[in-house]
């Protein structure tokens, strides 16, 4: 688009709210392709999510080799990913690295949280305001606000008395925190608690972890990279890419598994989850069998593999035990990997408290009380308690369509959205990996391309047709809500209480949020929708309503 093309009566064509991943790579090819583009963004630098989380222990559970960017070829040769899964450290650092060497930070503003955006239909624009009063205006709007970017700190009475410090895993002071010789709580056993408890254990003089539901985890096996994998990668990195958009998680390498669980032998199946488990890995030991995560018997198998390791690996029966997952099926919440979890348990300055037994009842100004009288003195607290996911960062916006309708009334019985890209009733409204989306079930920077690839596709279709306005017709996201919900009835995680559902924030209506069809199928539909002429949105422009797909 040249300047002559760009859209009038508005500041910016498009705005972006976050300079995540998704957000960075969204004005990275939005602005390629000429549109007038800025980036809101709330944090002090670029990352989301890796800017937030710095707390220790922190790294991905995808490997480094696939969680990169694929959109700059050069760069995915020339970067040197040290191990086998990036630490927080190094995956802002790449990011960073991103930023600058697509000089994206110029048109990103930070520490500008925006507050509120409305639409205002007479103008056709979205109107934007920030913390700071700013109002910005532009034809389209990309919430890029990340599924677990609003962190969680449960109520508890005395909180504000405790006299020592107290840290939540998802706002984690950029300087570091130094344990040594501290007595430290940790509260939540998810990931962020699971990647930081071995490592806060090792600083403590003596660590108290409160555990309210235990969970699965395998080890990463984590380690430096080993150059020829890394080298065979390289050189097929392309086909790689590629292959990776035909699997259900975004990331290739992992043949389909082709047998259940139950037709196959107790010591043959022993010995696959054998070698999954000394290979680490999530996906390769949840892709053993095909139906894992769809019949409850066939998950019978690998949870009860698991659990026998946990009891190997915990010395005390009685605290292995209470690590033991029994209330949901393995994989059904997001399985965790650790670098000596379990292992923490056999150390003397390491205290496991269940508080499903007894629950946090008050916190002191020396630490906390539980239900069961027992005290707990402690210098730092750590939140590990997770996030407001999926549709948190969204309704803290007072985002609203102009015409009396509110994000809160939209979705006050849960997320309800069109293939995770846009809503009903909110016109040029895109988010990247929202809500009914593949998102945090598959590989999210390859989401997050995806989707911004297909967002610009669209655009250009709108713009070469003269058409200035989209909006999603009802009986379409009610359709894809439907299909999303069938798809996730017919497998085994609605099972759990896991942040999928919104389970861990009381009062959340329980709606199953990620789409678990595959990102391939997702694909395949989100290609299919523009081939076939926007059916399902509404294109208009001044002020005539034309239906795309006639
Ligand atoms: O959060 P979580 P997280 N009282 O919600 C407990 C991604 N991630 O930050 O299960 C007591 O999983 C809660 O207990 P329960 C990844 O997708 C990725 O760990 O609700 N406890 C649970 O134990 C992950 O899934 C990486 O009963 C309370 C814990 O706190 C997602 O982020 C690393 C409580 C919260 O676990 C979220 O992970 C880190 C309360 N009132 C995160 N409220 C990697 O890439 C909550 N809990 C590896």
């Amino acid at each position: 688009m040249t300047s002559e093309q760009t859209l009038d009566g508005t500041e910016l064509d498009v705005v972006i709210v976050g300079a995540g991943v998704s957000g960075l790579y969204a004005l990275y090819h939005l602005r390629g392709l000429g549109y007038r583009v800025r980036v809101y963004e709330q944090g002090g630098d670029v990352g989301g999510t890796w800017y937030w989380n710095r707390y220790p222990g922190c790294r991905c559970d995808v490997e480094s080799l696939e969680y990169s960017f694929s959109f700059d070829e050069k760069l995915e040769q020339e970067w040197q990913w040290p191990e086998r899964y990036g630490t927080q450290p190094e995956i802002l650092r790449y990011v960073n690295h991103v930023a600058d060497r697509h000089n994206l930070r110029k048109d990103i503003v930070f520490n500008c949280p925006i507050t509120s955006a409305t639409f205002n239909e007479d103008a056709n624009q979205w109107v934007l305001s920030t913390g700071g009063g700013q109002r910005i205006t532009s034809r389209f709007c990309i919430m890029a606000t990340g599924n677990l970017s609003t962190p969680r700190v449960p109520e508890y009475e005395g909180l504000d008395a405790f006299q020592g410090k107290w840290y939540h895993t998802g706002q984690w002071p950029h300087d570091g925190v130094d344990f040594t010789g501290l007595r430290v709580g940790v509260i939540g056993t998810g990931s962020s608690g699971v990647q930081s408890i071995p490592i806060i254990a090792r600083q403590a003089s003596h660590l108290h972890v409160f555990q309210r539901t235990p969970q699965f985890s395998l080890p990463a096996r984590n380690g430096p990279m080993d150059s020829e994998k890394e080298a065979a990668h390289k050189v097929n990195y392309r086909a790689l890419r590629e292959a990776a958009f035909d699997t259900p998680f975004g990331i290739a390498g992992y043949p389909p598994p082709t047998r259940s669980a139950l037709e196959v032998p107790h010591d043959e199946r022993q010995a696959s989850y054998e070698e999954k488990w000394a290979e680490g890995g999530s996906i390769s030991f949840l892709y053993t069998y095909k139906d894992l995560l769809l019949n409850k018997e066939a998950n019978d198998t690998a949870a009860d593999f698991v659990r026998d390791k946990i009891r190997q690996t915990v010395k005390d029966p009685k605290v292995a035990e209470k690590l033991i997952p029994y209330d949901h099926p393995i994989g059904t919440k997001r399985l965790i990997l650790d670098s000596g979890y379990f292992e923490t348990y056999n150390r003397d300055n390491v205290t496991l408290v269940d508080i499903r037994e007894a629950p946090i009842e008050r916190f002191t100004p020396q630490g906390l009380r539980t239900a069961d009288g027992n005290d707990y003195e402690m210098d730092a607290v750590v939140f590990a308690t997770g996030f407001d996911a999926m549709t948190g960062a969204l309704r803290n916006i007072e985002l609203d369509n102009g015409a009396g309708l509110t994000i809160q009334d939209k979705w006050s019985n849960g997320p309800r959205c069109f293939m995770g890209l846009a809503m009903a009733g909110f016109p040029n409204l895109f988010m990247i990996t929202g809500p009914q989306s593949p998102s945090v079930k598959t590989q999210m920077i390859l989401g997050g391309e995806q989707h911004t690839e297909w967002i610009a596709e669209f655009l250009e279709y709108m713009r070469l047709n003269g058409f200035t306005r989209f909006n999603v017709e009802q009986q379409a996201e009610d359709a894809w809500v439907l299909h999303n919900n069938d798809i996730a009835d017919s497998t085994l995680y609605p099972l759990a209480n896991s942040w999928y559902v919104g389970a861990n924030v009381p009062g959340k209506p329980r709606v199953f949020m990620p789409y678990v069809g595959g990102f391939d199928h997702y694909k395949k539909a989100c290609d299919e929708l523009a081939q076939n002429g926007y059916p399902g949105l509404q294109l208009s422009s001044q002020g005539q309503t034309l239906d795309a797909a006639d």
